[in-house]
C-alpha cells in the first residue's frame, strides 16, 4: 500500500514536471522511481531501518530521504509544493490514454483547456483542425481515448477507494463538532467500481465542520462549499460529496445517499402503497413525520427489516425483505482458508514460507499453494521438475511449523489450453491436493469454442475449481464470451465450485453471476489470488463480492472444516 502511495506521488511529480516543460531529466528520475517503488514487494520500513533504501534501482540520494520523510510524516513538502502548482482537475486529464503531460500543457495553454468537460467541448468543436500537430486522426485517437476512459478509468476500483475513504473518514470523524459521520453511496454499497465518494455527518455546527473538512491537507480544490454540503476534489482528482444533515434525519438521508437509485425508486413504491412518503428528511404520513431517526427505522415503517446495504440494487432484495427471507450473507470470519496462493516459484513476489506466515497470522486452519502451470510462460509457470522442488520445500516448511497452523495444501494453477486440455498430465494432477483450472489466453475464442473449452475443463476429475471464470479485468479486458448457463449446470452436475477471485480489478465471478449461480446452488471458493503476501489482504473484496451476490457461507467451500473440505476434495477424485 505504501509503496503504491509513494509511487503516484512521484509519478505525479514527474507528469508536473514535463507539463511545466522544465527539467525533463529530473521528471525522468521521478518516473523511473515511480515503476521501481511500482514492482517492489519488499517493506519500506525495514529498509529505511537498515538504511538499504538506495540499493533500490532507480532510488537515489534525494528520493530515498522523500521516502523517509512519507514513512515519518505521510506528506513529502516539496512534492507537494510541485504538485499544488498545477490545478488537480487538469492533472487527471493526464491519466487519460493518448493525453500525456505535454499535450494536456499545450491545450492548456493555447486553447484554455481546464477540466474534462473542457477537454471535451474542444474536441466536438473544429479548432485543434488546423492546430500543428493534430491531425484528425490524433484527433480521433483522442476521442478514443477518452470513451475508454470514461468507461471504466475515470471510475476508481473499490480497492483503490475504499481504503482511502476510510481513512477520510477517520479523519472527518476528528473533525470538531462532528458527532457522528458514515459512507454512503456505490462505496457503501461495495460496488466494484466507485464514482464519487459520499460521506455524510452529523454536527452541532455544520457549517464549520464543512468549512474545516475543505481544509484538510488532501482536499485540492474545492467545487462548493455551504452549510449543509461540501463537494471538493482530493489528490488524485477524486470527487467528494460531503452532507451534513439533522440528527432526526440520520436514518433517512443515510438510506437516500446510500442507494442505489433504483433501490430506492422502488422503495418509494411501497411507501405510497402504505400511504407513506420517504425522502431523504425522513418517513412521513401526510406532513407529519413518523420517522427518519435510523435507517431501521425508515425499513420497518415500510414493513420489513433493514436491508444490508450490498443487497440495495432492486434486484430481488426488496421483495425478499418483505417476505422475509433476506440471505444470512457471508462474512469474512467465516472463512477458514485460502486456496489461491502464488508463490516466487512462479509469479508471486514473496516466499512460500512468508506466504504461510501471513496465512497463519489471518487465523487460516488450511491454505493452498496454488503457482501457475508451464504454459504461463510469462508468469514463470512450474515445469515438473520445478513442481518437485517446490514439493521438497513444502516438506521442509511443513517440517518446521510441527504441525501448526494452517494446513498446507499443495496445488496449482492450471491453464485451460486452447483446445481444452489441462497443462499438466493426469498424474501430475494426481499428486495435488487443488488443483484450479484457469484461463490465462486464447481470450477471443468464439462462444461455442469458449463454452466447450470450459466444458472439458470441468469435465476433467481432478479439476476441483474454476479459477476467475469470466477472465475480465475490469476497465482493461473484457470477458470472455461463453454459455453461462451451460458452464454453471455442468458445473453444478460435476461438483466443481466456481473461483470468486479477489482481486481488485477482477472480482471474478462478478457480483451478479453469483447471485445468478447461487440461485442455481452453486459452489464456490472464496480466494485472494495472492500474488505477494500483503495480498492475502484482498479477500476482503472477494467477500464484498459474494455478498452483493447474495452468497451464504454454507455454499463456500473454504468456509467448510477439514473434514469436511478434504472428503470433497477426495469425492470430485474418485467420482
Ligand atoms: P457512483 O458515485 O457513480 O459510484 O454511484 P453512487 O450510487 O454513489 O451515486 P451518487 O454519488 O450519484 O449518489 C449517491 C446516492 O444518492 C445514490 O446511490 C442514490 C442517491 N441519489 C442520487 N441521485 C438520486 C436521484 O435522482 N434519485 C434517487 N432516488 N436517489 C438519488
Ligand atoms: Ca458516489
Ligand atoms: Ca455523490
Ligand atoms: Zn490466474
Amino acid at each position: 500500500m505504501i509503496n503504491e502511495e509513494i509511487a503516484n506521488i512521484f509519478e505525479r511529480v514527474g507528469q508536473v514536471l514535463e507539463f511545466k516543460g522544465k527539467d525533463r531529466f529530473r521528471a525522468l528520475a521521478y518516473e523511473r522511481g515511480a515503476r521501481s517503488l511500482r514492482g517492489l514487494e519488499g517493506d519500506l520500513d525495514s529498509m529505511a531501518a537498515k538504511g538499504t533504501l538506495e540499493d533500490i534501482p532507480g532510488i537515489g540520494h534525494d528520493l530515498s530521504a522523500m521516502i523517509q520523510e512519507y514513512l515519518r510524516t505521510h506528506h513529502i513538502r516539496s512534492c507537494e509544493r510541485e504538485l499544488y502548482k498545477v490545478p488537480a482537475q487538469l492533472l487527471v486529464l493526464m491519466d487519460i490514454p493518448g493525453l500525456g503531460p505535454k499535450t494536456v500543457a499545450l491545450l492548456h495553454k493555447k486553447h484554455h483547456v481546464k477540466d474534462f468537460a473542457g477537454l471535451q467541448r474542444l474536441l466536438e468543436s473544429d479548432a485543434l483542425l488546423n492546430v500543428k500537430g493534430f491531425g484528425e486522426q490524433k484527433i480521433a485517437n483522442l476521442k478514443r481515448g477518452v470513451a475508454l476512459w470514461q468507461a471504466g478509468k475515470q471510475r476508481m476500483l473499490l480497492g483503490e477507494a475504499l481504503p482511502r475513504a476510510e481513512a477520510l473518514l477517520e479523519t472527518i470523524r476528528k473533525i470538531k463538532g462532528v458527532q457522528k459521520a458514515d459512507l454512503a453511496g456505490s462505496l457503501r454499497r461495495r460496488r466494484e467500481t466507485i464514482g464519487d465518494l459520499d460521506f455524510l455527518i452529523i454536527s452541532r455546527n455544520s457549517a464549520r465542520a464543512l468549512r474545516e473538512f475543505s481544509r484538510l491537507p488532501v482536499v485540492k480544490q474545492v467545487i462548493s462549499l455551504g452549510d449543509t454540503r461540501a463537494t471538493v476534489i482530493i489528490e488524485g482528482g477524486v470527487q467528494v460529496d460531503v452532507r451534513a444533515v439533522p440528527e432526526r434525519s440520520y436514518g433517512a438521508a443515510l438510506q437516500y445517499f446510500t442507494g442505489s437509485k433504483d433501490h430506492n425508486v422502488h422503495l418509494r413504491t411501497i411507501a405510497q402503497k402504505r400511504g407513506l412518503k420517504i425522502n431523504e428528511y425522513g418517513v412521513f404520513r401526510g406532513k407529519t413525520r413518523v420517522g427518519g431517526a435510523t435507517e431501521a427505522e425508515c425499513y420497518r415503517l415500510l414493513g420489513m427489516p433493514v436491508i444490508l446495504a450490498e443487497l440495495r440494487e432492486d434486484s430481488g432484495e426488496i421483495e425478499a425483505a418483505i417476505e422475509g427471507r433476506l440471505p444470512d450473507l457471508i462474512e469474512r470470519e467465516d472463512l477458514r482458508g485460502d486456496l489461491h496462493l502464488h508463490t516466487n516459484y512462479s509469479d508471486g513476489r514473496s516466499t512460500l514460507a512468508e506466504m504461510v506466515e501471513r496465512a497463519a497470522a489471518l487465523g487460516y486452519e488450511y491454505v493452498a499453494l496454488t503457482d501457475h502451470s508451464p504454459a504461463a510462460r510469462i508468469a514463470h509457470g512450474l515445469s515438473e521438475e520445478k513442481l518437485e522442488r517446490k514439493i521438497e520445500e513444502l516438506e521442509r516448511v511443513r517440517r518446521q511449523r510441527r504441525g501448526r497452523r494452517p494446513r498446507l495444501l499443495l496445488g496449482a494453477e492450471v491453464d485451460i489450453l486452447s483446445n481444452g486440455k489441462l497443462d499438466y498430465a493426469d498424474k501430475i494432477l494426481a499428486r495435488l491436493d487443488v488443483v484450479i483450472a484457469s484461463v490465462h489466453a486464447g481470450f477471443r475464442q468464439s462462444r461455442d469454442r469458449m463454452t466447450g473449452r470450459l466444458l472439458d475443463a470441468i469435465s476433467n476429475p481432478y479439476v476441483q475449481i474454476i479459477g476467475h471464470p469470466t477472465t475480465r479485468l475490469i476497465g482493461s479486458r473484457e470477458a470472455v464470451s461463453f454459455d453461462f448457463d451451460r458452464i454453471l449446470k455442468a458445473a453444478i452436475d460435476m461438483n466443481v465450485a466456481f473461483e470468486i477471485d479477489s482481486q481488485p480489478d477482477r472480482l471474478d465471478l462478478t457480483d451478479t453471476l453469483v447471485k445468478a449461480a447461487n440461485e442455481a446452488g452453486a459452489l464456490f471458493a472464496m480466494n485472494s489470488d495472492a500474488h505477494s503476501a500483503s495480498q492475502l489482504e484482498y479477500i476482503r473484496y472477494g467477500i464484498f463480492d459474494a455478498r452483493r451476490g447474495w452468497t451464504e457461507a454454507h455454499s463456500v467451500i473454504n468456509t467448510w472444516t477439514w473434514s469436511k473440505l478434504s472428503r470433497w476434495l477426495e469425492k470430485r477424485r474418485s467420482g
